[in-house]
């Protein structure tokens, strides 16, 4: 058999899990997880690399109605990874969906390979998959149906090689040894936010950004030192960003150290700093400032 290789499309609504699905097929963390809907903003890839096939794996925003420039960006950069791929994975989370919205978006989808995906099996009985699987087979055709625990990590080695099947021949695109392209300021400012997303209710965490202004492995002090400025919508959210005393922006120092100290794989020192930049989900120039453009 020939080596295979191409690109393949997480995609879905938010809080579906593909995120998730990215980190747990790479084996190690290196994109935004949490609870709430619309973590991910940006296209993240993820190379996985065996001796049958390299696949690149896109982990993108969830297609959602945007309110926002920023909301917008991600959801055109959804919608174009899937018209790049050579499979498209349409993941449904089965205790959550949307037969009308997940048909929508479905309609727009063309890729040589879609496959429906369906996430958090852990959350349902067995039985319940067969009303779902044969609604979504009713909108359209899919070239493959298959059920995961994008968390349990149950169902992946099918997926892989359902996908290695469906890739082209070719050769690898990047070193074997490539996990993302993502530069590490990136994934640092994504853990930091991450915990945001995790930490703060309600509309305070969709209003911030992260910029790493300063990140460095320091050989004297054996560890890397990271500054970040954490940027959101109004004073009355900074406020509540550091929280009283700080405790809150030291929670969020706390545990984004941890996480991105297991990927450096070495100890880290995190300063954070909060400004506030108004309405800056709307402004081109500051979208990109944040690292947010086409
Ligand atoms: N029970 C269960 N929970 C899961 C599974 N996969 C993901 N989750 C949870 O679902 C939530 C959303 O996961 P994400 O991976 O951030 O979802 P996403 O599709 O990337 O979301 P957006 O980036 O907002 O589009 C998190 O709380 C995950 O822990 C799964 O297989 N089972
Ligand atoms: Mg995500």
């Amino acid at each position: 058999m020939s080596y295979k290789s191409g690109f393949v499309s997480i995609v879905g609504r938010p809080n579906v899990g593909k995120s998730t699905l990215l980190n747990s097929l790479l084996g190690e963390k290196i994109a935004a997880v949490s609870p709430k809907p619309q973590t991910t903003r940006t296209k993240i890839m993820g190379v996985v690399t065996d001796d049958e096939a390299q696949v690149v794996f896109l982990d993108t925003p969830g297609i959602h109605k945007p309110k926002n420039k920023l909301g917008k960006l991600m959801v055109r950069s959804a919608e174009q990874s899937a018209g790049e791929a050579d499979v498209v994975l349409y993941m449904l989370d089965a205790s959550d969906y949307s037969l009308e919205k997940d048909g929508e978006i479905l309609e727009g989808i063309s890729a040589p390979a879609v496959f429906l995906l369906i996430n958090k099996t852990d959350k349902v009985e067995k039985p319940d998959l067969l009303p779902l699987i044969e609604a979504f087979s009713r909108l359209r055709a899919f070239d493959e149906i298959i059920p995961v625990s994008a968390m349990k990590k149950e169902g992946l080695g099918e997926l892989m090689n359902a996908v290695k099947k469906r890739l082209p021949s070719g050769p690898q695109f990047f070193p074997e040894d490539t996990l993302t392209d993502q530069p590490e300021k990136q994934i640092a400012a994504e853990f930091i936010r991450e915990k945001m997303m995790r930490n703060l209710s309600e509309e305070i965490p969709y209003g911030t950004a992260v910029v790493i202004e300063k990140m460095k492995y320091d050989d004297a002090k054996d560890m890397t030192v990271i500054a970040a400025t954490i940027y959101c919508e109004r004073e009355g959210h900074k406020a509540i960003v550091i929280g009283k005393g700080g405790t809150m922006l030291k929670k969020i120092g706390t545990d984004a150290r941890r996480d991105i100290a297991r990927f450096t794989g070495t100890k880290v020192f995190l300063e954070l700093w909060v400004k506030v930049r108004e309405n800056w989900r709307n402004s081109d120039a500051q979208l990109k400032n944040f690292g947010y453009s086409e």
